[in-house]
């Protein structure tokens, strides 16, 4: 029986994970959320883990005294997090914290010698070196959840990276698709936070709807599969049934194909390599009728660009781009600024910041300070 800490436990990615292991009979050792006391209290009664954090500190005293007829130990803060991605007990920790904040943990947690199913896209994109290169000196694994990465590493099962020409990475191309530059200038909140096909938490909804996600994505599978950013394609597929497909040098092309379902990739990564029932739908290609390919518009979806842009200059860029996004979207989900403004934020870091390396953890946390001070002095 494998043993399974989750940090985000309370997210869409969480209570789904939390799912699988009941499923298959995992054993949860800790669950860390970011403030939903009332959820982390309910989970922790009901899965009795040894640990239960709360990133928050204002909520600590609050889930402490709800938790104290229990025997369950009590953590907060990024140290929390912390303590428990690196537990003994723990044979994977699954992160699915929303945000930079993952990065840290996820480090933890590789340093601990633990395996990673990894839900936290900034962790790769503000630290991709780092990560790796430690991932690899400890010789942990990194599985990852996202649905397309999770495809990409599913093609990849029993072929040799050398032979790879190229990766496709599908996108759904978000609520906005076919639009204008000008039609984006009226989106609304509510127009912004409508996925066609996929039902998750409010920030990954909108960096859905500015292709942000694609862009950190792309930034994810250049780290996950050790690509250059030119063996990397995107291509719009509207059904999200095809959840991305890998060229080889004979130019095979192998895909992975299922219902859009994060409990697929999500089992996967926490099992592999089984291949057990998943509690889903089978796919029925012949509901689907037809399946679509199209370019995205890099013109129109500036976010796409910049972070495509920003991992093929390097160095701090991506970490800039990526941050920049995080203080935009939380202003843009504070009704601060418009939807258009999100993109031409991001993009404006690739102008205002100079190239500059990462070698540590805490260059990170600098061009991540840097980024968003000039993303508030913009908004003002
Ligand atoms: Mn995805």
């Amino acid at each position: 029986m494998k043993r399974v800490s989750i940090l985000g436990s309370t997210g869409s990615i969480g209570t789904q994970s939390i799912e699988v292991c009941e499923k298959h009979g995992l054993e949860i050792i800790a669950l860390a959320a970011h403030s939903s006391v009332d959820m982390l209290e309910e989970q922790a009664r009901k899965f009795r883990p040894k640990y239960v954090a709360v990133y928050n500190e204002e909520k600590y005293g609050e889930l402490k005294s709800r938790l104290s007829d229990t025997d369950v130990t009590v953590l907060c803060g990024m140290d929390g997090l912390c303590h428990i991605a690196s537990l003994d007990e723990n044979d994977i920790v699954l992160n699915s914290v929303v945000g930079m904040v993952g990065l840290l943990p996820t480090l933890t947690a590789i340093n601990a010698g633990k395996d990673v199913a990894l839900a936290n896209k900034e962790t790769l994109v503000a630290g991709g070196a780092l990560v790796t290169s430690l991932a690899k000196e400890k010789g942990v694994k990194i599985y990852p959840v996202d649905s397309e990465h999770s495809a990409i590493f599913q093609c990849l099962q029993g072929n040799k990276p050398e032979q790879v020409n190229k990766i496709i990475l599908t996108a759904s191309g978000g609520p906005f698709y076919g639009y204008s530059y000008e039609q984006l200038k009226n989106v609304t909140k509510a127009d912004a936070l409508k996925h066609p096909n996929w039902d998750m938490g409010n920030k990954i909804t909108i960096d859905s709807a500015t292709l942000m996600n694609k862009g950190l994505e792309f930034i994810e599978a250049k780290w996950l599969f050790d690509l250059e950013p030119e063996q990397i394609d995107i291509v719009v597929h509207r059904q999200s049934v095809i959840h991305s497909a890998v060229e080889y040098k004979d130019y095979a092309v192998i895909a992975q194909l299922g219902v859009p379902d994060m409990k697929i990739p999500i089992q996967y990564s926490l099992l592999y390599p089984e291949r057990v029932e998943c509690p889903t739908k089978p796919l029925s290609l012949t509901d689907y009728g037809t399946l679509t390919f199209a370019e995205p518009d890099y013109k129109t979806f500036k976010c796409l660009s910049a972070a495509i842009e920003a991992i093929s200059r390097g160095g701090a860029y991506p970490c800039l781009v990526n941050s920049a996004n995080e203080e935009a979207v939380k202003a843009f989900l504070n009704d601060e600024i418009k939807f258009i403004q999100i993109g031409e934020i991001v993009s404006s870091v690739l102008e205002k910041f100079p190239y500059t390396e990462i070698k540590c953890y805490e260059d990170v946390t600098a061009a991540d300070a840097a980024a968003r001070e000039y993303v508030r002095s913009i908004i003002g």
